[in-house]
């Protein structure tokens, strides 16, 4: 049969022709009341598909364990399907719909039998911002609705503004039969649609978060003038009591969460981080010259390992109620735990994450490394006030940064829009687990969007240029890297809450102040200039965080050349031109 197109349907009758199709033994409409989510749970729990944790400790809140061949997004299996293969552009996977429509959509045929159809209508923004967008997943997945309820405004007043609007932009999603053979992420920007099959994984599953929220959206944005990223959003305080608000991407698993949820230790008394975001950032030109930021998501897919209250007590408050842990160890009291969260052992007789008892020295992580929290962002201690603004926050800084052992020193700042845009688009970092894949391999993440841009990248590159001249009062750009090693191996810098000393260099640079070196990257913090009072770091460590080689920088500058080269005439000649001057300031010549 041929694929349903969505265009013109009314949801009644795209749904009623995708049952028809798929044949869910039931349809259920989500209205996201908390009657149907008690329900959802009691059905996962009976069939044992969900655990209950600790009620005195972890109220309503839920260990749920994947199965162990789905448990991190399968770039290799994402495409966009654009009529050409040039939209798509070279960094992404292309399938022509005339393709998905003979390969991919025969598996969804009769893919719910036996299961119920969920459908769930769901807003990504809240209902007065102008931004918002509308979309329905149709899932047969309980546990995917039990997520788009706490990530998005989920039920009855996201089917309100459908009826209003009639526009939605429609995801069909089935577990299919979780092989990963038949798995499939496919998105159709042209029609703003999307198809998931053979994953229950949270960017592959959860439609609203990276295919309609960036990959769709993208598109979305270049069509329309405005920036759709992979980026937390946080205010930072100062000591008068202003909020100067940042947006900063990094590739996943690199700290957008952490970062955003920062709690600056007591030596920095007076500043203090609000948290706006921690994924995703939505960003258009306000009518005052800004560039204005919002977070079209409601809640936080979060990393766990590594989170514990040192590192983020603020994700660690978090998620005390009302949260779905995917792929954590289970201690006997039935509290969630994973590798990083206590400083002691582990405690005695966990369970692992594929629910089989786990001692330290099996040699496996009792936690999936990419095991992560679901927890409604109103929880959160450091929520902004302003977290829920239909007009978002100004943004005053864009900070991009990666995973980078060598290389790339702690911060510095772009010397222009331009240059800022070209340190984006080159920016590289080293993989994580939140793919499947190696982890450990640098790799070239432009704006921390290579697994989410969903059109050209080269054209993306284009638009970001094009946005520097439109935004009369544009953000500064910086690079951070919490991730430098020293010669042992250890990183250098001690991270989390000490990354506010940055932060605060930041603030000082777009306030015009800020003692910085002008090296041949960009302007870099005297050792004066970043303020490391109570630091038990030595004057080499930090020489070597703000150290900028040039022999490095070279060879970093020449292999940045090779990537740029091969999106070929599509480059716009800016990023060219910033690339070859880069070269000759590491003293090139050719
Ligand atoms: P996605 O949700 O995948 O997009 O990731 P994210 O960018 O939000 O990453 P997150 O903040 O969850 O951090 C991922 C991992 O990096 C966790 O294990 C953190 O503990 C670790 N991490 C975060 N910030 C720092 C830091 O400043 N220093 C060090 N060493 N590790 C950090
Ligand atoms: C990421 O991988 O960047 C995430 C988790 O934020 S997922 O929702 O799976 O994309
Ligand atoms: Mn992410």
């Amino acid at each position: 049969m041929e694929p349903i197109r969505s265009a013109g349907l009314t949801p009644q009758a795209w749904v009623e022709a995708c049952a028809a199709y798929t044949h869910p033994d039931h349809i259920h409409w989500c209205d996201g009341s908390q009657a149907e989510f008690d329900a959802l749970v009691a059905q996962m729990l009976s069939e044992n598909t969900l655990t209950q944790l600790n009620p005195e400790t972890y109220p309503n809140s839920y260990l749920y364990r994947s199965n162990p061949t789905d448990v991190a997004r399968t770039e290799h299996l994402t495409f966009i399907c654009t009529k050409e293969r040039r939209d798509a552009g070279i960094t992404n996977n292309w399938m022509s719909p005339a393709e998905a429509s003979a390969k991919v959509w025969p598996l969804f045929e009769d893919c719910m039998r036996g299961r119920t159809m969920y459908v769930v209508p769901y807003l990504m923004g809240t209902p007065a911002s102008p931004f918002v967008k509308a979309g329905i997943e149709i899932t047969d997945s309980p546990y995917v609705v039990l997520n788009m309820r706490t990530m998005t405004r989920m039920g009855d007043a996201a089917m309100e503004h459908i009826n209003q609007t009639q526009n939605y932009a429609p995801g069909l999603h089935s577990l299919g039969d979780l092989d990963p053979k038949r798995r499939f992420i496919l998105h159709f920007p042209e029609e703003q649609t999307v198809w998931s099959i053979g994953s229950g994984y949270g960017g592959n599953a959860l439609l609203g978060k990276k295919c309609l929220s960036l990959r769709l959206a993208s598109w979305m944005a270049r069509d329309e003038g405005w920036l759709a990223e992979h980026m937390l959003i946080l205010g930072l305080e100062d000591p008068t009591g202003t909020v100067t608000y940042m947006a900063a991407a990094f590739p996943s698993a690199c700290g957008k969460t952490n970062l955003a949820m920062l709690v600056a230790p007591l030596e920095q008394a007076g500043y203090r981080v609000w948290t706006v975001g921690d994924d995703i950032a939505w960003m258009r030109i306000g009518a005052d010259g800004r560039l204005w930021a919002m977070n079209p998501e409601a809640g936080f897919f979060g990393v766990a390992p590594g989170t514990s209250e040192e590192t983020n007590p603020n994700a660690m408050a978090t998620i005390r109620r009302n949260t779905i842990f995917t792929n954590v160890a289970l201690t006997p009291d039935k509290e969630p735990w994973w590798e990083g969260m206590t400083e002691n052992a582990p405690p005695a007789g966990l369970i692992d994450w594929h629910g089989e008892p786990w001692s330290p020295g099996s040699g496996e992580k009792a936690a999936h490394p990419n095991s992560r929290f679901t927890a409604p962002a109103r929880q959160c201690p450091s929520i902004s006030p302003e977290w829920e603004n239909p007009q978002g926050v100004p943004i005053s800084a864009i900070l991009f940064g990666g995973r980078r052992a060598r290389v790339a020193p702690l911060v510095y700042q772009s010397t222009s829009w331009e240059h800022g845009v070209y340190v984006g688009a080159t920016m590289a970092s080293e993989t994580t687990a939140a793919a499947t894949g190696a982890v450990g391999v640098v790799r070239r993440d432009p704006m921390a969007m290579l697994p989410f841009c969903g059109y050209n990248m080269a054209d993306y590159f284009a638009h970001w240029l094009d946005m520097g001249k439109r935004i009369p009062n544009p953000p500064a750009i910086f690079h951070v890297n919490w991730f430098r090693k020293g010669a042992d191996g250890k990183f250098l810098w001690p991270g989390f809450g000490q990354n506010i000393r940055v932060l605060r260099w930041i603030l000082e640079r777009v306030q015009g102040r800020g003692e910085a070196d002008e090296t041949i990257i960009g302007y870099v913090p005297t050792a004066s200039g970043l303020d490391l009072n109570g630091l038990d770091l030595s004057r080499d460590a930090v020489k070597a965080l703000l150290r900028v080689d040039p022999n490095e920088w070279r060879t970093e500058a020449l292999d940045s050349g090779r990537f740029l080269s091969e999106f070929g005439d599509a480059l716009p000649g800016a990023l060219r031109r910033q690339n070859a001057a880069l070269l000759r300031r590491t003293g090139w010549t050719d």
